[in-house]
């Protein structure tokens, strides 16, 4: 009986906690802005591997329940390039994909032992711009996904879920005055199938506008089939199935979003109008890949055309059962949290994949042998030269590597090879050094922008320390003169 008792205290924790630690910024309470850097860090119980699921409040009641809706999850991992320490320690600590969407809501994160729940709140920009208005659906449904594009090739967007009587509300950047946004809705919940959404485009004006969307029911047509990999197994409760493209009826075109809902039994089935032609879509079913190695690539697709009310069509996602690896040089050093991406060359079905360099370099790159070869490339920073930046691999092959140097001074044999280790703790960048020189520090935040530029820093040998304020988050150090440039990325969280 002691024993038992023994095994049961031993257990107990196993069985009852989960995932814990659950801290968005920091903090169990997050409040951040719409299309903010998040980071994450958190403990594993009893897994390496977490899904981390976000949820809005639909009934906003502050609560999470069953009227609530799962909009999008990411999965993590312990110990790969997305982990800041890089090691399998049930520790994780790294980013999170912006959340495009303004209101509360809640993370849950949830591993094999069970899960760790934390509300947050979403703010609007601080604007006086703003675009609002009631989207349409004859009993006012609310949490449907008002979306609005901006950007270049609209690939900036900002969202809100409507209230409970169909009104969205959100604040854009000012400098939109003057130029003409799209604007539709995805209903990422799925609270309102039957219907598809159309897309729109709106000039922007001073101050308010408003803007009433009506959403289009369909004619009853089902687009339906299975969800496998290629090995024929079903794919289950980890999916987020999306129809992303524009279809015409007659001559008008409706460019929308059809969501599926999350999770799956292994099928799936989607409300769709019966005569409509997609003629550019894809199956957005790769949300699980965004933060962490990729369990499976993307499918391509080409045609689809939904000619009668049951349209069957099975959907195949391609198992990363193979990788690809090799190394990114800068000046002959390994260079940390570098992007390197593939397309499938011999079989295009099974798409593209990326990944991150770790911090001496290296990278897996986790593909399918469903497709013999992949063309492996990077982008290269500008005021630099790689040749080549493109490589054709198969699977398995290894030393795939990229030799990334300065402009103009490739021919230069004696480059310094400068070395520094760095750590950001308690609002002190520490750098260490063995090269006393002169130098110009950036930090660079995930989304381009440089947050901290200082010139001509004279480091000493041995430590330095400078204190910069960042907000919370992952950013590249950069640390560079004339002969050479160090990258390293740190985390504040
Ligand atoms: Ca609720
Ligand atoms: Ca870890």
């Amino acid at each position: 009986m002691k024993k038992y008792l023994f095994l049961l205290i031993i257990l107990f924790p196993l069985i009852c906690f989960g995932f814990s630690n659950l801290m968005i910024n920091n903090s169990t309470t997050p409040t951040f802005y719409v299309n903010e850097t998040l980071s994450i860090s958190g403990v594993f119980e009893a897994d390496t591997s977490a899904d981390i699921k976000f949820y809005t409040d639909v009934d906003r009641n502050n609560i999470l329940d069953n009227t609530d809706k799962l909009a999008h999850f990411v999965k993590i991992f312990d110990g790969s390039p997305f982990d800041a320490d890089e090691v399998q320690n049930n520790i994780y600590m790294g980013l999170l994909t912006p959340i495009p969407v303004c209101g509360k809501g809640f993370f849950v994160a949830i591993d094999n032992g069970g899960a760790d729940t934390i509300p947050f709140t979403s703010l609007q920009l601080n604007t006086t711009t703003n675009v609002s208005g009631q989207v349409i659906v004859p009993d006012s449904t609310p949490g449907i996904i008002t979306m609005i594009r901006y950007g270049y090739q609209s690939e900036v967007g900002i969202a809100s879920d409507t209230d409970s009587s169909g009104y969205y509300s959100i604040n854009i950047p000012d400098s939109l005055v003057g130029q003409y946004i799209y604007i539709g809705i995805m209903d990422l919940a799925n609270v309102a199938p039957g219907y598809v959404c159309p897309y729109d485009s709106i000039l922007i004006t001073t101050g308010s506008n408003v803007h009433n969307i009506a959403m289009i029911g369909t004619d009853g047509a089902v687009l339906q089939g299975n969800i496998t990999d290629n090995f024929g197994t079903p794919i289950l409760d980890t999916f987020s199935l999306s129809l992303y493209g524009s279809f015409y009826i007659g001559t008008t075109q409706y460019p929308m979003n059809l969501i599926c809902g999350i999770g799956s039994n292994g099928s799936y089935s989607m409300d769709i109008m019966k005569g409509s032609a997609w003629s550019y879509w894809t199956f957005l079913y790769n949300t699980v890949s965004e933060c962490l190695y990729p369990l499976c690539t993307e499918r391509k697709d080409t045609n689809l055309i939904i000619s009668g009310p049951v349209t069957n069509m099975n959907v195949v996602v391609y198992k990363t059962d193979s990788d690809i690896n090799g190394h990114v040089y800068i000046d002959g050093i390994g260079t940390d949290a570098f992007m390197v991406k593939c397309d499938a060359i011999t079989n295009e079905n099974v798409g593209e994949m990326y990944t991150l360099t770790y911090s001496d370099g290296h990278y897996s790159l986790p593909i399918s042998t469903a497709s013999d070869s992949y063309g492996v490339y990077i982008e290269v920073p500008t005021g630099y030269t790689c040749d080549p930046s493109y490589i054709e691999a198969a699977y398995g092959d290894t030393g795939i590597n990229f030799y990334i140097n300065p402009l103009g001074i490739k021919e230069i044999k004696h480059l310094n090879k400068a070395k520094y280790d760095i750590i950001y703790k308690n609002g002190k960048l520490f750098i260490n050094t063995d090269n006393e020189s002169s130098v110009n520090i950036n930090l660079i935040g995930v989304d381009g922008r440089t947050v901290y530029s200082k010139n001509n820093i004279l480091l000493k040998n041995g430590s330095n320390s400078l204190t910069i304020n960042i907000r919370s988050g992952l950013y590249f150090v950069e640390i560079k003169n004339s002969e050479s440039r160090f990258v390293k990325k740190i985390i504040k969280l």
